[in-house]
């Protein structure tokens, strides 16, 4: 937006309202291996879900391959990324840990 002055300049308005960032997904891979209770413990843990929340999607997982445990902005996003996968080598679990956005 531009405001014309009566002395001829003119002035450039600052923009003041941010575009929201961009939201990453946050998603847990099945596989064969990784317990199932260590799945639940990662989403009761790292993500802050209920034991009831983290069975539904610990199930998800299992049975569909895929599931979101939450949607962040990029540096949490890839945090969280990196502590599951931490966690789970920590533990010799194979857990695979993505984002992707959304
Ligand atoms: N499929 C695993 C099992 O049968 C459980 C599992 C669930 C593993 C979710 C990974 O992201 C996962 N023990």
């Amino acid at each position: 937006m531009t405001d014309q002055h009566n002395d001829g300049t003119v002035l450039e308005a600052q923009q003041t309202r941010l575009k929201p960032p961009p939201m990453f997904k946050v998603l847990l891979l099945n596989d064969d291996f990784t317990p199932m209770e260590f799945v639940v413990a990662v989403l009761e843990q790292l993500f802050a879900k209920s034991r009831e929340q983290a069975t539904q999607i610990m199930l998800k997982v299992h049975l569909e391959g895929v599931g979101v445990c939450g949607v962040y902005t990029l540096d949490v996003a890839q945090t969280k990324v990196d502590q599951v996968t931490a966690f789970a080598r920590e533990n010799q679990h194979p857990l695979q840990c993505v984002m992707e956005e959304q």
